[in-house]
């Protein structure tokens, strides 16, 4: 994944050709070719595997921390070695991506491929399933703000009233003051040099969008935030309560487990019962052992201490920490916080440690106020936003990047095992300014 901050669009003319669908065609063929053959090669496992009883199939927790191939970063293309059992495979939550049909969504997203460089013997059913689930998800942002906007700019050279329009919209869709000011003043600079058609316009725009969530990543001089090979990396997972912390930490635990870390999950919300199992039934599904304690009220921080250990007796590479979204009272949630932090840098200090805000795209920018709160407590290093399949808010991401200067890290859509993703500018930036 590369975060693209230049023309893209002016560089690949695929991506506003919409006569060009032979890149998509051929992509479409070859996906199609490759379901038949996984469905022949499933059969034929199924036929092999059907007289035996079931628990000979499943894989035991040292098998999957043991046996990981090793791959160079989060990537698409390892299979998943290890599924916890047969059951496992018609859980909705880990059902594989299906071929739909040949139409405008799919175009659409094999033209973001294309346009990124990607090779037609590299794209997978997962990234097309995915761009294209981004692309209907921030359909209700786009309603209130793309629709509204083209329309807006038309086919006639840009005027000061257009751009006007646009820093409406642009707060509607709750991208903040900041990153709304600083977009209107790059158009209304740019415009009062020289005249700008709607599609120059509009190009602009996205550039400037993308800018505004690459400027953080730049600065965090990561381009991309993965495990670091052959060392322990902690990713605590911190947010309010709701945003989808858990169901997060699943997705990652999966994505990891496909790319070949060897990971551990530590449960370490025990403020409520059912939020320790919630974990558990995550781990079945990705494969990932889970180290608990089933005590209520248990101390987070003590099982943050077994875990560090389990990690570090199995070479563990990744531990990913869930955290409570909700104590007593906030003063409770943040010592608590800052306790399970102290632990990780007393007992691992060499570890590689992120601190990763979960924000609900659907609460708009009250992500901000999020993300202040839990700045000093967590060391925040990054931020994850999900539930863009249904927000009309989906905005709020550029609120977040330019006021926090935290680097967007990974993007949920959906609650589906493989609804998570790298945060990738280009993809988004155009998911939400998408005309389909
Ligand atoms: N539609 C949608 N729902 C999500 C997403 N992520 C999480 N959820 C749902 O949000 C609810 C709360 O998620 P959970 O992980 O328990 O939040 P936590 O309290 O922060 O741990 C659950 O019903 C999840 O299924 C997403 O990307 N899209
Ligand atoms: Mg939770």
């Amino acid at each position: 994944m590369t975060n693209q901050t230049d023309d893209q669009s002016s560089q690949n003319p695929s991506l506003d050709n919409d006569e060009n669908l032979d890149w998509a065609k051929q992509a479409y063929e070859k996906l199609k070719r490759q379901q038949e053959e996984q469905k022949l090669e499933q059969q034929i496992l199924i036929e092999k595997t059907l007289p035996k009883k079931s628990t000979e199939i499943i894989s035991s927790e040292n098998n999957q921390i043991n046996s990981l191939e090793e791959t160079s970063s989060f990537s698409d293309d390892v299979p998943v070695t290890n599924t916890s059992s047969l059951e496992n495979l018609s859980n909705e939550f880990i059902e594989e991506p299906i071929l739909g049909d040949f139409d405008d969504t799919f175009t659409w997203s094999a033209k973001i491929l294309e346009a990124q460089g990607k090779k037609l013997d590299n794209i997978s059913l997962d990234e097309i399933n995915w761009l294209s689930r981004l692309q209907k998800g921030l359909e209700k942002t786009r309603k209130g703000f793309v629709t509204d906007l083209l329309e807006k700019f038309g086919d006639d050279p840009l005027t000061p009233e257009t751009v006007d329009d646009l820093e409406t919209l642009l707060l509607r869709s709750d991208a903040g003051v900041n990153a709304t000011d600083q977009i209107i003043n790059a158009l209304r600079t740019r415009l009062n040099e020289e005249v700008l058609d709607s599609k120059e316009g509009l190009r602009f725009l996205k550039e400037q969008l993308c800018q505004i969530v690459d400027k953080p990543i730049e600065n965090s001089e990561l381009n991309e935030l993965a495990p670091k090979r052959n060392r322990l990396n902690i990713w605590l997972l911190v947010g309010v309560n709701g945003v989808g912390k858990t169901t997060t930490l699943g997705k990652l635990a999966n994505l990891a487990l496909k790319s070949g870390f060897s990971t551990l999950i530590a449960a370490a919300d025990t403020f409520r019962a059912a939020a320790v199992e919630q974990v558990k039934v995550w781990g079945d599904r990705s494969g990932v052992p889970v180290i608990s304690n089933n005590t209520p009220n248990a101390d987070p921080a003590s099982i943050v201490f077994d875990a560090i250990g389990a990690a570090k007796s199995k070479n563990v590479e990744l531990l990913l920490v869930d955290t409570a979204g909700r104590l007593q009272n906030k003063n409770n949630l943040m010592e608590e916080l800052s306790k399970v932090r102290k632990i990780i840098d007393r007992l691992a200090p060499e570890a590689n440690v992120e601190s990763l805000l979960v924000l609900d795209a659907t609460q708009g920018q009250n992500g901000l106020s999020q993300a202040m709160a839990f700045s000093k407590s967590a060391e925040l290093t990054g931020v994850v936003i999900t539930k863009l399949d249904g927000s009309s808010r989906g905005g709020g991401a550029f609120a977040v990047a330019s006021q926090t200067n935290l680097p967007i890290r990974f993007i949920g859509a959906g609650e589906g095992i493989r609804d998570l993703r790298p945060f990738n500018s280009f993809e988004f930036v155009e998911a939400l300014l998408a005309n389909k």
